[in-house]
């Protein structure tokens, strides 16, 4: 089977990698030339495990290229970004609108398109639909199309990508049918045939139930400070009850799924969805409330901020809570940023961050921050304080003083 690849970014580069290492012949399209020259030469611009050297030796075999413009080919899979649109909440599909626009010269008949992008619910039926049916293809018939949402974790993609159940939403039944096939190729979870729109509406509501649990944790941190209980004691305590998963709280939520989803289905359904929008208005607030309080910790100084990502272990900053913190703070503070994962020339390494400061701002979980230099901090640091908003670090020297969102009424 030939396979081509719309968008290679965090989720269109690991499927065309793993379509070529299972014997696919896979071609990879994005707008970006450079990405396009290196990923021909083998070299990646994503950090994920496992994805480097799979697309090296899917280039050498030659089951791999990487192209500015799509090619004829037996599957096509559209994996671009869904933005959305601040002033409505809306879900922007002119990424996913242009891709399909690119792709039509290339179709046809017999022909699958699979759009993995996360679209709002009946985005599939009603705008991408007509887009093939206007050119002349009868859907079902002569020209297949599927929604099937990607749904791995960064930093576990490859294995999720073959393992994870598998969501296939056929605007036609035929459709379900014919798009199965193709991710036969390679995943060997369950393959779930439904409809488009159920498709869509179990993708959006995945990471609301996500957004939503974790907009628990982070009200319950507001509580637990207003009337001075330990949330994290709290939290420990509740999961030790067998039906009952409290979620870590944290800076806000990032990335550019939780952060977005939720707003796909509010959009929708304004008048309704009032849990979806509290729990996002929540998560939301997470950076004054961080702010707020290295307020009350210090008045003025220098702040190192550890991690910039939206997670841990990631170089994907997109939508991360760390820049709106950072943003709100460098008026009152002087701020030196730390990031191992994120290259930006004004960040610097850990040693000049922590220099003469005043106090260690944690907003990302990235391994490196788990067991600090305590020594360093200490010779090093004005005032040796730290700010955990992860719960990251869990013992600290005497001399050190270390607030997470245990113990922030002290
Ligand atoms: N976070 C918390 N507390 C938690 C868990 C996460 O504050 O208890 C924060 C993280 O720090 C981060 C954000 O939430 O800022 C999102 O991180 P995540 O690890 O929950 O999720 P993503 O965005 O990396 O991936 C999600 C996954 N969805 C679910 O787990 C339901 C993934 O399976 C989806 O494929 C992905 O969204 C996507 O592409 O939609």
């Amino acid at each position: 089977m030939k396979v081509c690849i719309i968008g290679q970014g965090y989720i269109g580069l690991p499927t065309a990698a793993l379509f070529s290492k299972n014997h696919c012949k896979v071609v990879g399209v994005d707008i970006s030339e450079k990405i396009i020259n290196n990923l021909n030469k083998g070299i990646v611009h994503i950090e994920e495990p496992g994805i480097g050297d799979l697309i090296k030796n899917a280039v050498e075999k030659k089951s791999y290229s990487a192209s500015l413009t799509p090619q004829k080919a037996d599957a096509f899979i559209i994996t671009v970004p869904t933005p959305y649109i601040a002033e409505n909440y809306s879900c922007d599909l002119s990424y996913v609108i242009d891709a399909c626009h690119s792709i039509l010269p290339y179709l046809e008949k017999g022909n699958i398109v699979i759009i993995e992008s996360t679209v709002a619910p009946m985005s599939t039926d009603e705008q991408i639909k007509p887009i093939f049916e206007e050119a002349g293809f009868s859907i079902g018939k002569d020209l297949y199309l599927a929604h099937c949402p990607e749904r791995v974790l960064p930093g576990k993609i490859m294995y999720e990508l073959v393992n994870n159940n598998r969501i296939i939403g056929g605007v036609t039944e035929e459709c379900a049918k014919k798009a199965s096939e193709v991710y036969g190729e390679f995943v060997e979870g369950e393959l779930i045939l439904t409809e488009a729109k159920t498709a869509e509406l179990s993708k959006c509501m995945e990471n609301t139930f996500r957004d939503v649990n974790i907009a628990l944790a982070n009200e319950l941190t507001k509580i637990c400070a207003e009337i001075g209980v330990n949330a994290l004691d709290v939290i420990e305590m509740a999961n030790k009850h067998p039906r009952v998963n409290l979620h870590s709280p944290g800076p806000g939520v990032g990335g550019h799924c939780l952060a977005i989803d939720p707003y796909f289905i509010y959009a929708k359904a304004p008048e309704t969805a009032k849990i979806i929008k509290l729990a996002r208005d929540t998560n939301n607030s997470m950076p004054d409330f961080v702010c707020d309080n290295i307020r009350k910790i210090i008045k003025k100084g220098k702040i190192a901020v550890l991690g910039v990502s939206y997670k841990g272990n990631t170089d994907d900053d997109r939508e991360s809570p760390a820049y709106e913190i950072i943003d709100k703070l460098s008026n009152d503070y002087e701020i030196q940023i730390h990031d191992p994962h994120v290259e930006n020339p004004n960040y610097v390494n850990f040693d000049i961050a922590v220099k003469d400061s005043d106090l260690i701002l944690v907003l990302c979980d990235h391994n490196e921050f788990k067991d600090l230099d305590y020594n360093l901090i200490k010779k090093s640091m004005k005032n040796p304080v730290i700010f955990d908003t992860k719960n990251i670090i869990k013992e600290v020297p005497s001399e050190i003083k270390l607030y997470n969102y245990g113990n922030l009424y002290e």
